[in-house]
């Protein structure tokens, strides 16, 4: 074990957008039921993590220069979960600088994306003391230990967490090609803060009416995702999406105290879209997030056709703009 000394850190991490929705949590940040995403490729975090050896452990966190104590509380939850091996961070001075590549409130996890990256950090600083370098799935862990759907950010295109392990997510291994280059548009019809943290949407699952048949819902579509990604199977695939997305607003309506987070934009661009997909035959799905900002997700083939129906048709609807984004392969150490 080699003695820690003052150093920085640093790595990068996309965002993920759910398929199959995380929604109720059991045990320390463990899912009720399995996810499935689609890693982002420039939707991501940017972090520096300097660790300084202390008698007094102190942490401070920065978003884009500016001191954010409101982080704090999240992040010494983190610490007090990870165990033993990173007792280290007691005794010493963190300070962690992180910006973001997109704006706040949009309907992209930056909890997602500020783990992942915070714990691709973590495993340079445990590598630096104890000699061990980790392997993803233990990143992966780490970052599920900070925020759950983080684990699904450290790898891509695609991962899955809680079906082979509650514990850490795993890319899937047989992605057909039609689903390599996956686009995302994130189309902003709100940029207030959302009126339920996850937190507390994730907590609603544990006395809901729907909870045992959720589960095997997820459970179900969980397959059946899988083998179209697998099969190239594009109009199954974004059956699933699109079940997925409303059954996740359903839960949080149904919930008790119960959040409607769609807006009537949000309505207006599923709408057109049906209508759109209907009358052109091009396989163009929405999912959402939990806020009411309509994810896009589309073939590169069709991105022409796609990004001017977006353009011409789906602009009023809009105000905040759109996000284009698409598959990305996951998180990145930063060398200076
Ligand atoms: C997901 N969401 O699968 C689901 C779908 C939102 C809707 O995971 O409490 O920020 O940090 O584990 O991961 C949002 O919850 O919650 C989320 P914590 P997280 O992406």
């Amino acid at each position: 074990m080699s003695q820690l000394t003052k150093n920085t850190f640093k790595a990068q991490a996309p965002s993920n957008i759910a398929f199959i929705k995380y929604w109720g949590k059991k045990n320390i940040q463990e899912p009720i039921n399995p996810s499935l995403s689609m890693t982002l490729k420039n939707s991501k975090t940017i972090t520096s993590w300097e660790i300084i050896p202390s008698d007094k452990y102190e942490l401070e966190i920065y978003l884009d220069d500016v001191k954010k104590d409101s982080f704090k509380s999240k992040i010494e939850k983190w610490f007090d979960y990870l165990g033993s091996d990173f007792d280290f961070l007691k005794r010493s001075k963190s300070i962690i600088r992180t910006h973001n590549t997109f704006p706040h409130s949009t309907g992209i996890a930056s909890s997602a994306s500020a783990f992942a990256s915070l714990s691709l950090c973590l495993t340079q600083i445990h590598s630096h003391v104890n000699g061990k370098e980790l392997e993803a799935e233990q990143i992966s862990e780490l970052a599920r230990l900070g925020s759950g759907s983080a684990s699904r950010s450290i790898e891509g295109p695609f991962c899955e967490w809680g079906g082979t392990s509650d514990k850490f997510a795993t890319p899937l291994k047989n992605v057909h090609e039609s689903f390599m280059n996956l686009r995302d548009a994130i189309c902003i019809v709100s940029n207030e803060k959302k009126s339920v943290s996850s937190t507390i949407g994730h907590g609603l699952m544990d006395n809901h009416i729907f909870q045992s048949s959720r589960v095997k819902q997820a459970n179900l579509n969980l397959n059946l995702l899988n083998s179209a990604i697998e099969n190239g199977d594009v109009w199954k695939f974004g059956e699933i999406l699109e079940e997925e997305a409303l059954t996740l607003h359903s839960l949080m309506m149904t919930s008790s105290p119960s959040f409607i987070l769609l807006e009537p934009n949000t309505l207006a661009i599923i709408k057109h879209l049906r209508k759109f997909r209907n009358d052109y035959n091009i396989p163009l799905f929405f999912t959402l997030d939990a806020g009411p900002n309509v994810h896009l997700i589309y073939l590169s083939k069709d991105q022409q056709k796609v990004e001017s129906f977006i353009e011409n048709d789906l602009k009023s609807y809009i105000p905040y703009g759109v996000i284009y984004d698409e598959v990305g392969l996951g998180a990145s150490i930063l060398y200076e």
